[in-house]
């Protein structure tokens, strides 16, 4: 059954956990539905490419541990900082995808002690609902479905996570290519207006095309921004060129 496209002051009323309500209201105040993959890999790099990007952002999305020289004061401290400074949330890309005791201790200990300092993590829904209990205190995106080529995540498979994501009060949203329930808010990456793969099994969509097919909330940029020669200005098309999508697809 299609569901229409609804607004983010309708999502407000139906989307309860509260990292969903801040989500929101950063893209309604901010006019933005941009989040940035900072696949950088040095704190340097990673504190330059936030201060460029982060007044057109409602998140940024980590993959901390591939930042080489990563220490919890110099990277995690002014990236908390700027999160505060131009109102964004941290959302880390941990794709966590194994049993809870094991995922509570990557998700509080080791070097990153994610549960510190992020708002939001991605976690995989293969090992089940109750694996997904150790997330308090944090938002859950469930992966439901992903972007590359040759992907497992089948429709099967795709019904059974989101009866997941739905029904587990830490999760909130879901990474998904395929429209979702509108009570989770859909997060799509794989986004990117001049080029339609990387040769390594990422595949890319518009923002147009993921706005009024896909009816989805957020778009993940990472490359499209990143390597761009212009990196401040890239942000901002593409704030621009996601809000637009937003507006023609409601
Ligand atoms: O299905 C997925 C799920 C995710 S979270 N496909 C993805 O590409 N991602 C992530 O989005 C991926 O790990 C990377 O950090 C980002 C896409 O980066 P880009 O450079 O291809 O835009």
């Amino acid at each position: 059954k299609e569901e229409k496209r609804i607004s983010y002051e309708d999502k407000l009323k139906i989307c309860e956990h509260s990292v969903a309500q801040k989500l929101l209201h950063i893209a309604i105040q901010k006019k933005s539905n941009l989040i940035v993959s900072a696949d950088v890999t040095t704190t340097a790099e990673l504190l330059k490419l936030v201060e460029l990007v982060g007044p057109h952002i409602v998140a940024l999305k980590t993959h901390i541990d591939i930042i080489s020289d990563f220490d919890s004061d110099q990277t995690i401290l002014p990236l908390k900082d700027l999160a505060a400074k131009y109102n964004f949330l941290l959302m880390e890309d941990r794709k966590f995808a194994d049993i809870g005791n094991t995922q509570e201790l990557q998700f509080s200990m080791g070097v990153f002690k994610i549960s510190n300092w992020a708002d939001l993590v991605t976690a995989q829904v293969i090992a089940g609902y109750d694996s997904l209990d150790c997330f308090r205190n944090v938002g859950v995106v469930a992966i439901l479905s992903m972007s590359s080529t040759g992907t497992l995540t089948d429709m099967e498979y795709r019904e059974q996570a989101v009866k997941i994501a739905v029904s587990h009060p830490n999760v909130f949203g879901g990474v998904a290519q395929n429209k979702i329930p509108n009570e989770l808010l859909l997060f799509t990456p794989g986004v990117n207006l001049a080029d339609s793969g990387d040769g390594k099994g990422q595949q890319y969509n518009t923002p147009e095309y993921v706005f009024k097919k896909l009816e989805t909330d957020f778009i993940i940029v990472g490359r499209g921004i990143y390597k761009s020669d212009d990196v401040e200005k890239a942000a901002l098309n593409y704030k621009i060129a996601g809000w637009n999508a937003y507006e023609n697809s409601l």
